[in-house]
């Protein structure tokens, strides 16, 4: 698998730049990709039906294949196009959408984090085949240069826990869908209007969406620790996590349910669930 640096230039850059997302492109290769969705599947049943939406935040601070699937390389190289060498790991989140009404409402990620700037791009890596279905990622091109209003819908099928909304309804003529082949990616910016619809096909839709963001910027609300994915971090805004989680599945489980339950101790749950 080439990596996408050799592929990626400018060009695809000022793409991004001027409409908010870039796909497709391919990052995994299959015995990785069917590696990483085996481990997904594993992590989604592990946990109990109701710990499913909550919970599916943050695997990578305690789960070794989440860990490594946030750093690897070819995402990485990707990454540094657009954010420049100095990368931290924000948040992630399993998105896992199983056949039946589970569906994402359109909203802007950077609207709920209180970002100082919105050098943060999010990584949506396909771990099966994403299409229009089974409920792809769905974008609107553009939108991520105006902030729109928001409000929060709470519904048991909505897959962000806390409900972010845009008030206004959406133009869903405009929306492009982001299809993608399982271990391919794209990115969308932080201040993107997305959503997706629910899965009409029979099988699952696995998704790791993985927020990078630059270390210049500064975080309102209080946020959990963060991975210096690459280069450096000068500014000190966030507490790194010590070291990378290396230990056994159901170690990571017992670890994951005790961070998830301090995160939300510490109001900092929701955190990755919002986008
Ligand atoms: O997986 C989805 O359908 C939505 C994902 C999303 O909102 C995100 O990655 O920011």
């Amino acid at each position: 698998m080439k990596s996408p640096s050799l592929f990626l230039g400018q060009a695809d850059a000022a793409n991004y730049r001027a409409k908010g997302f870039l796909f497709p492109i391919p990052v995994l290769m299959q015995d990785e990709q069917l590696h990483y969705r085996k481990m997904a599947k594993n992590f989604y049943h592990a946990l109990a039906p109701e710990e499913r939406r909550g919970y599916a935040g943050q695997s990578h601070l305690s789960f070794t294949w989440a860990y490594n699937l946030c750093t690897h390389p070819n995402v990485l190289d990707a990454v540094e196009l657009i954010l420049g060498p100095d990368i931290l790991v924000h948040s992630t989140t399993v998105f896992l959408k199983p056949p039946g009404n589970s569906f994402v409402s359109w909203h802007q990620d950077a609207t709920y984090w209180g970002l100082s700037a919105p050098r943060l791009v999010s990584a949506w890596i396909a771990l099966s085949d994403s299409t229009t279905d089974n409920g792809c990622l769905r974008v609107i091109p553009g939108s991520h240069l105006q902030l729109r209003e928001h409000t929060e819908i709470h519904n048991q099928n909505n897959m962000l826990t806390t409900g972010s909304t845009l008030k206004d309804t959406m133009d869903e003529s405009l929306a492009v869908d982001v299809t993608l082949r399982a271990g391919e990616m794209s990115f969308h910016h932080a201040n993107l209007v997305h959503g997706s619809n629910t899965n009409n096909s029979s099988g699952n839709r696995v998704g790791f969406a993985v927020r990078y963001v630059s270390p210049e910027v500064q975080h309102e609300r209080p946020h959990h620790e963060v991975v210096l994915a690459r280069g450096l971090d000068q500014f000190g805004y966030y507490t790194h996590l010590a070291a990378p989680p290396r230990c056994s599945f159901e170690d990571g489980l017992v670890r994951h349910r005790q961070k998830r339950q301090w995160l939300s101790e510490q109001r900092m749950d929701g955190v990755g669930e919002s986008n």
